[in-house]
């Protein structure tokens, strides 16, 4: 055949998209607008990157972008920052943009097969296009090793508009049943982050273990932060009970607990710390009888549970969880301290002739609203401070007009969501965390199969199907709504592998559910884009549950 012929044939085949990879586009959550084009960018040694000058924090979004691709791929990319510099060559540029349209989180993508130009108004903005950037490249751009030339560092041509459905974008960890290391606390932040979500709710105290170092007050962590053993198995009165007999514990110090703050904030992730009042708090107790209703002794948690020992409202409690929350808020610079409130029993208020003597003098008619007042006069406190306190939906029960919890107050809804509705049509502003659709440490799978897990059965397809904010609610209350949060409570979860087992992929599900626009949430859709979920979480070495390879056609 003549050159001509090899020539247009050739011409022919690529401009066709012959003999390129069909182009899929599996990132989770699922972006607000993306339009699939023909072809591909590929990264080589000799890729411009370009960023805007003067924009320190834009500029380590794209080192870290850079150092991770070279890392991969062996290449030594290099990024020039300022406008100057020209090239026709293959680049990725990043572009500042003064466009109320894209919000504080919202980004663009232009990918074509000779440039990939990104826009934001915002550096989270950047953040998040370079994680839709990782999930359209292969999945060993997070393999370990520095990747061979079998990979092709390429990115399918497409364009990108895309922002949050909602503000409030978060998962959980109760890391008071179980403790876990820093460095695993990192990589849950790095997998959170890398979903698009933005808040990481630390439940660091319970009945079973107390986490944070607190300076004035050193029995938290050395008494309270152990127990003499634990339960192993289920938790039933009526069964026999088995126990491990190995003392448990661990904590956080203050200098690590800065450390993950920081580590967060780098990517764009905000702490949330809880501290349980006025129930679930047997580790206090254990440490500070004296905050009790009575003498004590009291015992760290060795099973699990709710107890009916509680932090009783003397002064001097007031005066030891403002101290306390003096130090957290020292620690935490973000706008919510989350201060539990869940599973209160109020029998040792009912005993306590203190507890009586109080109700009558503040004309509380029920322990309910001696809770409420309990609630109300932290609240008051921590808004004095400048920030709000969070509660789960307990809070708003016994209701009294003698012991306001101001409509600062954010509600988290976890018996369903009724409690978080009620709480919206009042004002307060919710974040939705339903048992029934979104806590992780309820069973996947058949539960014969499964590793023990809490009772309920909450399959991939269930948390998927949930949406925090249904159309046929009033606007009043969906402005309320501020967002979405998968809980994962750590009783049967002893390990960091266990707790990844539970975790992916239904926080993927979860991180759809947050981000993407409901219109756009579609269940064969996402299964898709499982595969290649999976391969991504195989590169980073997160031990998944398995359960779902069977619902990929
Ligand atoms: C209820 S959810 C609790 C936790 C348990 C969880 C188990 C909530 C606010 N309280 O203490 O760990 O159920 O699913």
């Amino acid at each position: 055949m003549s050159r001509m012929v090899w020539f247009w044939l050739g011409l022919f085949l690529s401009l066709t998209g012959f003999g390129q990879p069909v182009n899929t586009y599996s990132i989770i959550p699922k972006p607000a607008g993306l339009e699939a084009r023909e072809g591909r960018f590929t990264f080589t040694a000799s890729t411009l990157v370009r960023i805007p000058a003067g924009q320190p924090e834009l500029q380590t979004i794209a080192e870290n972008f850079v150092r991770q691709l070279n890392s991969a791929s062996g290449f030594a990319i290099r990024i020039q920052a300022g406008s100057e510099t020209q090239s026709a060559g293959n680049m990725l540029s990043f572009v500042s943009v003064n466009d109320a349209a894209l919000g504080s989180e919202g980004y663009r993508i232009d990918c074509r097969s000779n440039a990939i130009t990104v826009e934001a108004a915002k550096p989270a903005g950047f953040f998040y296009a370079v994680q839709s950037l990782y999930q359209l490249l292969p999945p060993e751009i997070f393999g370990s090793k520095p990747a061979v030339s079998s990979v092709n560092w390429s990115v399918p041509a497409c364009r990108i508009e895309d922002r949050p459905r909602l503000n409030y974008r978060g998962l959980h960890l109760d890391v008071a049943r179980h403790f876990f290391p820093v460095s695993f606390i990192k990589k849950y932040i790095d997998l959170l982050a890398l979903h698009k979500f933005n808040t990481f709710h630390w439940h660091l105290t319970d009945d079973q273990g107390w986490r944070i170092e607190i300076k004035k007050y050193p029995k938290l962590t050395q008494v309270g932060g152990w127990r003499k053993e634990t339960l192993i198995g289920h938790y039933y009165e009526s069964d026999p009970q088995q126990f491990d007999g190995q003392p448990y514990g661990g904590f956080y110090t203050q200098d690590e607990v800065r450390e993950v703050v920081r580590y967060a904030k780098s990517k764009y992730v905000t702490i949330i710390p809880e501290i349980e009042t006025p129930g679930h708090a047997l580790a206090i107790l254990a440490a500070y009888p004296e905050f009790g209703c009575s003498a004590g002794p009291y015992e760290t948690a060795t099973k699990w549970g709710i107890f009916s020992d509680i932090l009783c409202p003397y002064e001097k409690t007031f005066t030891f969880l403002q101290d306390v929350l003096t130090e957290v808020m020292d620690l935490f610079p973000g706008p919510y301290i989350h201060i539990g409130g869940d599973e209160c029993p109020k029998t040792a208020w009912k005993n306590s002739a203190f507890c009586q003597q109080l109700m009558k003098q503040l004309k509380l008619k029920n322990e309910n609203q001696l809770q409420r007042y309990f609630t109300a006069r932290i609240d008051r406190w921590v808004n004095s401070k400048g920030r709000k306190i969070i509660g789960w939906d307990e809070i708003m029960d016994g209701e009294s007009p003698v012991a306001r919890v101001s409509a600062r107050a954010v509600v988290m809804s976890w018996r369903g969501t009724e409690g978080g509705l009620k709480a919206a049509r009042q004002g307060h502003d919710v974040i939705m965390t339903p048992e029934n659709f979104v806590y992780l440490d309820h069973y996947q799978a058949d539960r014969s199969q499964e590793p023990l897990a809490f009772g309920r059965f909450t399959p991939l397809e269930e948390t998927y199907s949930y949406d925090p904010v249904p159309a046929d609610l009033p606007a009043s209350v969906q402005q309320h709504i501020l967002g979405v949060q998968a809980s994962v409570w750590t009783e049967y979860l002893a390990t960091p592998g266990q707790v990844e087992y539970m975790v992916w992929p239904r926080a993927a599900a979860v991180a759809e559910l947050a981000w993407t626009p409901s219109g756009r949430k579609n269940w064969p859709d996402f299964t898709h884009r499982l595969p290649v979920l999976f391969r991504r979480l195989d590169n980073l070495g997160v031990g998944y549950s398995r359960a779902y390879y069977d619902v990929l056609a």
